[in-house]
C-alpha cells in the first residue's frame, strides 16, 4: 500500500478551484465541487470517474506507432506487484483531482495470464489491494466490466461467439468481474459489447447469436440476483468498431434487444458521446430516446473528431456538448446510480503524466460550465415555454381525444371536414440558437 509520504506526482498539487478569472493550468475555473446549482453542489451533479484504462493502460499507441505514455511506475511486467502500484498510482490521481469515482475492466487492473484460474485469482488479490485504497481514500467504484474483446479467443465474439466454449469462457469471465465489482461495492456493472456482432452474414447465425447474448445477460441477472449484488446493470451502445454490424448499435437497438428478450427492467443504458456520433447521431438525441425509456443511467463522457471518424474517445472540450448533456440530466431529475465518466485518452503527443492532469481538468471544467449553462437556459425558461407553447394544441380539443386514446378515425375525418386548414405556427430554431447562446457566458 502506498505510503503516505510517498508520491507518483510529486510535481502535482492538490487541484484547487481558483474561479474563471485565474491563469493557473493546474486549477480549476468552474468545477468547483460545493457550489450550488439549482440546490445541489456541482459534485453531486456531476459525478465524474476516471476510467481506469485510459488513465493507467493506454500507451498512446495507434495503428501506424508505439505507444509513446510515460508511465514511470511501470515495469511492463504481468506481476501482482506492479498491478497493485498501478492501482496505487491511480488513487493518488483520483485525490489530487478531487474525482471520486471511478471505473474498470477486468483485465485493466489485474494481468490476463491465459489460464482462468490463474487470472481469477489475481484479479481477486488485486481487488482487495484496491478495496483498502478506497476504504483508505472514500473514492468509489461507478462501475465494473469484463474485457471480452482484447484477447484472441474473443476475435469473434464472446456472448455471441459461434463456438460454446469462448461462450462459456466469456460467462466464467463476467462471473469473476461481478464478484469483483460487488467485492467493491460498485454502483454498476456495464456490459459493452465489444465484438458482439459480426462482418459478414456468409458465415453468420444472426438469430442464434442474438439469442446467445440475451442468453449470457440473463445468466448475468440471475447471478447477481443469487450474490444480491445490487448495482444496476447497463448496456453500452456503439455501432462498428470493432465489428461491421454491432448488435447493441445504438440506444434504440439497444432498448429493442432489451425489450425483446425481456431484460429491460434490469438494464439500463450507459451513453458514451463518441458512440453516439458514430452511430450518425447527435449524444442528446441517444440521451433522450434513453430517457424517453426511463433508461438512462450513467455517460462516458468524451468528444469524438468529425475529421477523423473513428472511436477517437477525445477529452470533452465543447461547450454546447456538455451543456446539451446537461440539460437532459438535469431534466432527468440527475443521477441516482450513473455518473459522468471520463472514457477518454489524451492525444498520443501528449505523453508525459501531467497531461493525465491538464486532460481530466479540461474535462471537468468543460462539464462544470456546460452544468452552469444548463441551469440558465432553464432558468431564462425560454425555450422551455417555447416547447410547451409549440405542443399546446394537444391539451385540450382533439389534440386531449387523440392523445387520451378517445378518438377515431372517423371522427378526425369529421372534425377536418369541418374545420379551416390548419395554420402551423414557425419552428424558430434560429431564434432559439441564438437565445441557448445568449446563454453561454
Ligand atoms: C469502447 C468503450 C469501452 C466501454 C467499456 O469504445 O467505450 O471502454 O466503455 O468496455
Ligand atoms: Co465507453
Amino acid at each position: 500500500m502506498l505510503s503516505a509520504a510517498m508520491s507518483y506526482f510529486p510535481e502535482i498539487p492538490q487541484i484547487p478551484y481558483e474561479g474563471p478569472t485565474s491563469k493557473n493550468a493546474l486549477a480549476f475555473k468552474h468545477y468547483n465541487p460545493k457550489e450550488l446549482v439549482e440546490g445541489k453542489s456541482m459534485h453531486d451533479h456531476l459525478r465524474f470517474a476516471a476510467a481506469y484504462w485510459h488513465v493507467m493502460r493506454n500507451g498512446l499507441g495507434d495503428p501506424f506507432g508505439a505507444p509513446t505514455a510515460v508511465m514511470p511506475w511501470e515495469d511492463y511486467s504481468d506481476s501482482l506487484s506492479n498491478a497493485k502500484r498501478r492501482a496505487d498510482v491511480f488513487f493518488e490521481f483520483l485525490g489530487k483531482l478531487g474525482i471520486d469515482f471511478w471505473c474498470f475492466h477486468d483485465r485493466d487492473v489485474a494481468p490476463e495470464l491465459n489460464d482462468y484460474k490463474k487470472s481469477t485469482a489475481a484479479l481477486q488479490e488485486v481487488t482487495a489491494h484496491l478495496g483498502q485504497l478506497q476504504q483508505a481514500s472514500g473514492k468509489k467504484l461507478l462501475w465494473g466490466t469484463a474485457c471480452l474483446f482484447g484477447h484472441p479467443r474473443y476475435s469473434q465474439g464472446a456472448g455471441t461467439s459461434p463456438n460454446a466454449e469462448v461462450f462459456a469462457y466469456g460467462a466464467a469471465q463476467v462471473k469473476a468481474a461481478i464478484d469483483a465489482t460487488h467485492a467493491l461495492g460498485g454502483l454498476g456493472y456495464v456490459f459493452w459489447g465489444g465484438r458482439e456482432g459480426y462482418a459478414s452474414l456468409l458465415n453468420t447465425h444472426m438469430g442464434r447469436e442474438l439469442d446467445h447474448l440475451a442468453a449470457l445477460l440473463h445468466l448475468a441477472v440471475d447471478y447477481k440476483r443469487a450474490i444480491g449484488f445490487t448495482g444496476q446493470f447497463y448496456i453500452e451502445p456503439k455501432p462498428r468498431e470493432p465489428s461491421t454490424h454491432q448488435y447493441d448499435s445504438d440506444a434504440a437497438a439497444c432498448l429493442n434487444f432489451l425489450r425483446e428478450y425481456d431484460l429491460l427492467g434490469d438494464f439500463k443504458l450507459n451513453i458514451e458521446t463518441n458512440h453516439a456520433t458514430l452511430a450518425g447521431h447527435t449524444m442528446e438525441h441517444e440521451l433522450t430516446v434513453a430517457i424517453n425509456a426511463g433508461a438512462l443511467g450513467s455517460i462516458d463522457a468524451n468528444q469524438g473528431d468529425m475529421l477523423i471518424g473513428w472511436d477517437t474517445d477525445q477529452f470533452p472540450t465543447d461547450l454546447y456538448g456538455t451543456t446539451k448533456v446537461m440539460l437532459k440530466v438535469l431534466e432527468m431529475g440527475g443521477f441516482t446510480t450513473g455518473g459522468l465518466n471520463f472514457d477518454a485518452k489524451r492525444r498520443r503527443e501528449s505523453h508525459e503524466p501531467l497531461d493525465l492532469f491538464h486532460a481530466h481538468i479540461g474535462g471537468m471544467d468543460a462539464f462544470a460550465r456546460g452544468l452552469k449553462i444548463a441551469a440558465a437556459v432553464r432558468a431564462d425558461g425560454r425555450l422551455g415555454k417555447f416547447v410547451c407553447e409549440r405542443y399546446a394544441s394537444w391539451n385540450s380539443g382533439i389534440g386531449q381525444r387523440v392523445e387520451n386514446k378517445k378518438a377515431t378515425l372517423a371522427e378526425l375525418a369529421e372534425y377536418v371536414s369541418s374545420h379551416p386548414e390548419p395554420v402551423i405556427a414557425s419552428g424558430r430554431q434560429e431564434m432559439l440558437e441564438n437565445i441557448l447562446n445568449e446563454c453561454i457566458c
